[in-house]
């Protein structure tokens, strides 16, 4: 568990949409930066699909595993088998995560995103490892985002003494990024933040030092 939240801090997730230049140019700079998991989410316009989303799963799969950066799959349950990924996230629209568990294994890390108490309960009860809560703040990256919220639904579970691993998600940026943290996050996630950056690698040290500094008080 303690390995899941220091792996959750620097959450970066991205696929070929949110990207100016090659993904994989994308993500080893990331990873130089310091990012401590990686999501591939191949979602929204221009998505691939089929053997090209594949192709590119396996290759970003390949440079996180030379750089022993856990490698998770935003919720194509079946991808995520075929490579063996370290993980897999779901929303509420996909799958029961007791299903899922069961398809994947005890071994493998089942992130949930939640956005109440009662269905934060039921994701802890049927075998969820952390919970992403979002959107934290405005975002223009998912069409399909629910209403901003802030960091209050992490406030609320964690004084109802909800121990699990969170990260918060949705227009978190290096600037905003403690504030998630203090409100009781183990980790940020972030797409634009990093992708769209200049530089990636400037983005997500920057990033890490201000989720660090954040954690340290
Ligand atoms: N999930 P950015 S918000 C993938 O609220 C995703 O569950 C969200 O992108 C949620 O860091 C979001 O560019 C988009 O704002 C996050």
């Amino acid at each position: 568990m303690n390995d899941l939240r220091e792996a959750l801090k620097v959450y970066f997730i991205m696929g070929s949409p949110n990207c100016l230049k090659r993904p994989d140019e994308v993500l080893k700079e990331a990873i130089a930066g310091g990012i401590t998991l990686f999501q591939f989410r191949e979602k929204g316009k221009d998505a691939l699909t089929e053997s090209e989303k594949y192709r590119l799963a396996r290759q970003l799969q390949s440079i996180c595993k030379e750089n022993q950066v856990p490698f998770i799959v935003n919720d194509d349950i079946e991808l995520a088998i075929e490579l063996d990924a370290d993980g897999v996230h779901i929303g509420q629209e996909d799958e029961p995560v007791k299903v899922v568990r069961s398809r994947i294994g005890d071994n493998k890390i089942l992130g949930v995103s939640v956005h109440t108490p009662e269905e934060a309960e039921v994701a802890l009860n049927e075998g969820a490892d952390y919970f992403g809560i979002g959107p934290i703040y405005p975002t223009s990256t998912k069409d399909d985002a629910k209403p901003v919220r802030g960091t209050e639904l992490i406030e609320i579970l964690r004084e109802q003494g909800c121990t699990i691993p969170i990260v918060g998600i949705g227009g978190i940026t290096s600037e905003n990024a403690a504030e998630v943290i203090k409100a009781g996050a183990d980790g940020v996630s972030v797409i634009t933040a990093i992708s769209l950056a200049d530089s990636p690698y400037e983005a997500a040290k920057v990033l890490k030092n201000n989720v660090q500094r954040a954690d340290a008080k």
